[in-house]
C-alpha cells in the first residue's frame, strides 16, 4: 500500500506551489545552492545565463535558471536549522512527491545541494576570507533526533569523544550533540584542493552557542577554548555556522548528497571580523557554480 500524505502534512498552496516555498515542482533543477541571505540569491543568479523562475516567500526566495548550460536551483534558508528541516523536506517533496496523487514517486530523485554560506574561523589556519568545506559536521541542534535512523548515520565515538571532551552533562546541548559526514564525492568536487576541509559546528544560535559573551555570561565560560584544542581521530573543529548539520543529516536520510561551504568572516582565535564580506563571497560562488 503506496503511503498517501493528507493535506495537513504536506501543504499545498491553491495553485499548486509548496506550503513555504511557493515552489512549484517542475520549477526544481537537480543541482540546488542554498545560501542563508535572501540578498545572496540575487548574487549568485546574477552569473545565470536565462533565469525561469523567480519566487519569493517569507525569507524564502527562489531562482531557477541555467549556468553555462546546468540547471540549478539556488534558494534562501534564512538562518537555521529549523529553516534547514522546511526547506530540505519541501525540497524533496518537490521532487519525490507527486503532488496529484499525493504519494511517493516510483524512482528517487537525487537532488545535488551545496550551501554556501559565512562562518567564525576557530584555527589559526582559517583567518578571515578562507573557504572552508566541512566534511562533518557537529549539530548542536537537535533536529536530527526528531527522525528515525539518527543514529545510523553519525559517527557516535566521535560524538563521545566530543561530549568527554567538553565535559558537558545535563542541560548542556541536550540531549547530545550528533555528528554527521557530508557526502564524500560533492565535498571533494567542491573543495579539490583549495579549500580548507573542515569540522563545522552547527550552533543553535550566533551569540551564546557560538561562545559570544555580551551582557549575559555563558554557561560554559570555556567551551571555544576547549572546542578550538579538541583533536580525534586526525580531526580538529575549524569553525562554527548554524545550518550544516541539519543539511548534511536530513539529506543523508532522504538520499540526496549534500555539503556546506562557507567564507570565514570572523575568526575567533585571532579576534578579527570583516563585515565588508558582501563584495568578496563572489568568488566563493563562481568556484561553486563551476563545480556543482
Ligand atoms: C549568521 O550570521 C548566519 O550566517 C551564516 C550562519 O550559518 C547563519 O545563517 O550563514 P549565512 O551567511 O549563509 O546566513
Ligand atoms: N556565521 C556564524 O554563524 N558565525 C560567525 O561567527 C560568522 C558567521
Amino acid at each position: 500500500m503506496k503511503k498517501h500524505f493528507v493535506s495537513s502534512e504536506l501543504i499545498i498552496n491553491e495553485e499548486g506551489s509548496i506550503f513555504h516555498l511557493h515552489v512549484r515542482p517542475e520549477w526544481l533543477a537537480d543541482k540546488v545552492i542554498l545560501v542563508g541571505d535572501p540578498g545572496r540569491v540575487a548574487v549568485v543568479a546574477s552569473h545565470f545565463d536565462n533565469k525561469e523562475c523567480e519566487v519569493e516567500n517569507r525569507e524564502f526566495r527562489t531562482v531557477t535558471g541555467t549556468y553555462e548550460g546546468k540547471r540549478i536551483t539556488v534558494l534562501s534558508t534564512g538562518i537555521g536549522c529549523d529553516n534547514i528541516d522546511i526547506v530540505i523536506n519541501e525540497l524533496d517533496a518537490l521532487a519525490n512527491i507527486d503532488f496529484h496523487t499525493r504519494t511517493e514517486k516510483p524512482q528517487l530523485r537525487r537532488l545535488e545541494i551545496v550551501r554556501i554560506g559565512t562562518c567564525g574561523g576557530l584555527q589559526p589556519y582559517t583567518p578571515v576570507g578562507t573557504f572552508v568545506c566541512s566534511e562533518k559536521s557537529i549539530g548542536f541542534d537537535g533536529l536530527l533526533n526528531f527522525y528515525a535512523g539518527r543514529n545510523s548515520i553519525c559517527d557516535l565515538p566521535f560524538e563521545r569523544a566530543f561530549l568527554n571532551h567538553m565535559g558537558w552533562s545535563g542541560n548542556m546541548c541536550a540531549p547530545a550533540p550528533y555528528v554527521i559526514d557530508a557526502d564524500t564525492e560533492l565535498t571533494d568536487r567542491i573543495a579539490q584542493d583549495d579549500m580548507v576541509r573542515g569540522v563545522t559546528i552547527a550552533a543553535g544560535g550566533f551569540f551564546g552557542p557560538q561562545g559570544r559573551e555580551l551582557r549575559i555570561p555563558l554557561a560554559d565560560p570555556h567551551q571555544n577554548e576547549k572546542i578550538e584544542k579538541f583533536e580525534y581521530d586526525g580531526y580538529r573543529i575549524t569553525n562554527f555556522e548554524m545550518e550544516s548539520s541539519a543539511l548534511a543529516g536530513l539529506s543523508r536520510l532522504m538520499g540526496h548528497k549534500a555539503v556546506t561551504v562557507c567564507m570565514v568572516i570572523a575568526n575567533r582565535l585571532i579576534k578579527e571580523a570583516n563585515t565588508g564580506y558582501k563584495n568578496t563571497i563572489d568568488t566563493l560562488i563562481k568556484t561553486v557554480l563551476n563545480r556543482i
